[in-house]
């Protein structure tokens, strides 16, 4: 029990820096990718550079237990990343995205993109002052995922549906996993999509920008 109030006490001083950095991120839209391990974040963060290079600047953070073989993928593509290794932690924090700004030109950046630690439970506590959550989900791991880690699912902005190419093969159906994620929040905008083939990335694609076009207007 001695040891509630002391992790309390980080969570306000993450919510705290997080704040700061939110109201530091100004021009720039800032999403917060959190999906569980393989659901396919870095190959969403592959298309989405890719398809909205030339029009937008993209700068991405990556999140991982140990390896820097993501950034190594987004820096393939051209687009200026920093690596988090949080040595085994399972989650990012804002003291960790305040010092990988220190070294991206986010001021130059249209987009920031955070790929979080592979896990659908506590990266959803951690507030990293970002615009918007996007929970990915992928069809294979189960159209239930909704129901059994509903966190992620009531604290996102919008869900990714992935691997729907996969659909033929397997049980789980797109169509229950949007249903089951609407149940937890109806509120959602929901992209069935498949980094594979690039379906459904074009209709992801303008909601970001739709996204920023409505933080930058709020600005004046
Ligand atoms: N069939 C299919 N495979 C996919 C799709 N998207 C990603 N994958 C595959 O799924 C695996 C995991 O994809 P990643 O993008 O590395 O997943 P991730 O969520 O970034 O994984 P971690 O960073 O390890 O948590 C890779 O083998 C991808 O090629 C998809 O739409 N369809
Ligand atoms: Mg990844
Ligand atoms: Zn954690």
């Amino acid at each position: 029990m001695v040891n509630i109030p002391v992790l309390k006490e980080v969570t306000e001083a993450n919510t705290i820096l997080a704040d700061y950095l939110r109201s530091r991120f100004t021009h720039v839209l800032v999403l917060n990718v959190i999906a569980s391990p393989g659901a396919g974040k870095t190959s969403l963060l592959e298309r989405t550079i890719t398809q909205l290079n030339g029009t937008l600047k993209i700068a991405v953070i990556e999140g991982d237990p140990t390896t820097s073989i993501d950034a190594e993928r987004i820096a393939a593509v051209g687009m200026p990343v920093v690596q988090i290794n949080t040595q085994g932690g399972c989650h990012l924090e804002a003291r960790q995205i305040q010092r990988a700004v220190e070294q991206l030109d986010v001021a130059d950046a249209d987009v920031l993109i955070i790929e979080n630690v592979g896990n659908l439970l506590c990266p959803t506590e951690w507030d990293l002052g970002e615009d918007i959550k996007v929970v990915v989900a992928s069809l294979p791991e189960g159209d239930d995922k909704p129901l059994k880690y509903p966190g992620a699912f009531l604290k996102a902005q919008a869900a990714v549906i992935n691997k729907i190419d996969l659909e033929p093969y397997i049980a789980a159906k797109a169509a229950t996993m949007r249903e089951n994620a609407l149940k937890i929040n109806p509120g959602l905008a929901i992209f069935e999509v498949s980094c594979t083939t690039g379906e459904g990335i074009d209709v992801w694609l303008d909601w970001v920008r739709q996204k920023l076009a409505e933080k930058r207007a709020a600005e004046g």
